[in-house]
């Protein structure tokens, strides 16, 4: 709760206009979203150990996009989430609002006076997400548009009873609705998918395929995109490559994949003079832009931390190492097949208050999966495509170059399979170090053994206090999937429960 009541700052205000457009090569819709920071929040008091008196500020934030409902209509700030499915928006009336936490900032839906609303009797709606937060309430229809484009008929939830301060708009796959695969589903004894964002842009002709494109551009900038139906060829560097999602669920009965697992072939570090493989052994990994950090297994973390000889410190709950000078080009390369992304160290380091740096890759423990989130996110320009299960992947490229969109019609258009587009994970493995992600176009099907699991994978499990929190996250996609007992999906503001962190460090 702590970053949901601090004061967000609206960076900057949108000033493009969302446009269905047609071009003489296709349609597309462009949502610019603005990101909300809260940069100087929380209080925090020291540690019981009293070990240290560590008082950091959290600098967490989230992507958001406008949304205006109803008649006369209302504006409410919604966060834009590819880990959930759903859109809802907070209701008047909801008994947190008000003695527990300011619920203004970023509107309430007071569907009383809306001479539109129609409720849709027969559909409750309950989510809980990953950091912790939750909402209930019912499905409805509205008056309903982003800047000039006509949502009005897209089913949204309004929520009576949440402990978030704002509502969320899900875009993920419609396998992870509510009314699927969540609580609802199982309340109503039966299972459906309806139409949501995606799929209703689709089938109202304003896109040609369930695709997007997401760019959440430079950290020090304010805004980025998405681009529904399209590709902006001027917002990434070098190939654009694709990967099939991964269907962790199959033994539960899904068919196909419900959310946007990929396979993380390898990781490596990458600096002006050296290249260092650290694993390849592959491992799950979701993109996540509703979360704000980024989660590795924890035997991936010490082979980092062991680079970097940062060293782990019980009072931080983290990897502390020396902060790395400004002109520090060190990156994490991660390798998704035979081609990488790179991110920058500085993407990773958060600042102490004591001065020493302590590093925001979550180690995890159990299986071996990740959550890749905006920290990594960010250095990569991403193409969701939800009709064929598939991914495609480039360095980010930032800058105030011309756009060159072009729309998806059924595949999307520059990107060609990644060499290893077929080496998928498939079983939990230990994370070993050893191979090579730098030799070019590496076509292996992968190195490491996916027989046993040895005991280095106890051995080496840390006790990060964010692990706990990172664990509940797929605990809570698990039981979604598995007993439809919860609604699935991760979201942002990921709260750390630990008191100690942390400013992300800008080199
Ligand atoms: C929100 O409510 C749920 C359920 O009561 C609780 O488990 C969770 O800790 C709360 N989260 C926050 C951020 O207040
Ligand atoms: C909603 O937002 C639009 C666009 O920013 C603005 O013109 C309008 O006045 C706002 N309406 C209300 C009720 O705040
Ligand atoms: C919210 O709506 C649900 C379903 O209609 C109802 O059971 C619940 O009591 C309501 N909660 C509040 C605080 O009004
Ligand atoms: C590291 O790998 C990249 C990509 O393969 C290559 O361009 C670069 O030259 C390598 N650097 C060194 C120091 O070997
Ligand atoms: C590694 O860290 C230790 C303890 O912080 C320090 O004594 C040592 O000099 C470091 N080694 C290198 C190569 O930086
Ligand atoms: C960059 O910083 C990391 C972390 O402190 C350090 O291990 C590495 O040696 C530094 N690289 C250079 C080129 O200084
Ligand atoms: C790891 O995965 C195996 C196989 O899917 C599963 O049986 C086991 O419960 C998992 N362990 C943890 C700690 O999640
Ligand atoms: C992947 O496998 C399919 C058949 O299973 C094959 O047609 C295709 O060429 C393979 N793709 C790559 C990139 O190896
Ligand atoms: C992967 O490697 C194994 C053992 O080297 C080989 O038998 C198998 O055919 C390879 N599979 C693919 C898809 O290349
Ligand atoms: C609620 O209404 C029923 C009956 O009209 C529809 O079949 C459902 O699709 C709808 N549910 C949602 C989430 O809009």
């Amino acid at each position: 709760m702590k970053v949901l009541l601090a004061a967000a700052v609206s960076l900057t205000v949108l000033s493009s206009l969302a446009v269905g457009r047609v071009l003489p090569e296709g349609k597309y819709v462009k949502m610019p979203f603005v990101k909300k920071g809260n940069s100087e929040s929380s209080v925090l008091s020291k540690r019981s150990s009293g070990h240290e008196n560590f008082v950091l500020a959290n600098e967490q934030s989230f992507y958001s996009v406008e949304l205006a409902i109803g008649t006369p209509s209302q504006n409410l700030t919604v966060l834009l989430d590819t880990g959930s499915a759903d859109l809802w928006v907070p209701g008047k009336g909801n008994p947190y609002c008000g003695s527990v936490m300011d619920c203004d900032q970023y509107g309430v839906f007071d569907k009383s006076k809306s001479s539109t609303f129609k409720a849709n009797k027969s559909s409750p709606f309950y989510a809980a997400y990953g950091d912790g937060t939750f909402a209930e309430g019912a499905f409805g229809q509205d008056k309903l548009k982003y800047n000039n484009l006509d949502l009005s008929g897209l089913p949204f939830a309004v929520a009576n009873e949440s402990n978030s301060t704002f509502g969320v708009l899900g875009i993920g796959l419609s396998t992870l609705e509510v009314t699927y695969s969540g609580k609802v589903a199982v309340m109503d004894k039966r299972s459906y998918e309806y139409d949501n964002f995606p799929l209703f842009l689709k089938h109202s002709g304003a896109i040609d395929a369930t695709a997007y494109s997401l760019f959440l551009n430079d950290e020090s900038q304010a805004s980025g995109s998405i681009l529904f139906g399209a590709v902006d060829h001027s917002k990434y560097e070098g190939q654009l490559y694709t990967i099939p999602l991964v269907n962790m669920y199959k033994s539960q009965g899904y068919q196909h994949p419900v959310a946007f697992d990929v396979t993380l072939q390898g990781l490596g570090l990458q600096t002006d003079k050296r290249n260092t493989t650290l694993t390849t052994t592959k491992f799950p990994a979701l993109l996540d832009s509703g979360t704000t950090l980024t989660y590795l297994p924890s035997q991936a973390v010490a082979l980092l931390a062991k680079s970097l000889n940062a060293s782990y410190s019980k009072t931080l709950g983290y990897y502390e190492y020396t902060c790395p000078s400004s002109d520090n080009k060190t990156s994490i390369a991660f390798d998704f097949g035979g081609f990488r992304i790179n991110a920058p160290l500085s993407d990773f380091t958060m600042q102490t208050s004591v001065g020493t740096c302590a590093l925001a890759l979550i180690p995890q423990a159990g299986n071996a999966t990740a959550i890749l989130g905006d920290s990594f996110l960010r250095n990569a320009y991403v193409v969701y495509d939800l009709d064929n299960y598939e991914i495609s992947l480039a360095q980010a490229k930032y800058g105030k170059a011309k756009e060159n969109i072009e729309a998806i019609k059924s595949t999307v258009p520059g990107a060609t399979r990644a060499p290893s587009y077929n080496n998928t994970w498939s079983t939990y493995a230990s994370v070993t170090s050893g191979g090579n992600i730098f030799t070019s176009m590496r076509i292996s099907n992968g190195t490491t053994s996916t027989s046993t699991r040895s005991s280095r994978t106890r051995k080496t499990s840390t006790t990060s206090s964010a692990k706990s929190t990172h664990k509940s996250k797929r605990a809570l996609q698990m039981a979604a999937v598995n007993s439809a007992a919860i609604s699935s999906s991760t979201l942002g503001l990921l709260l750390l429960p630990s008191l100690v962190i942390l400013t992300i460090f800008f080199s």
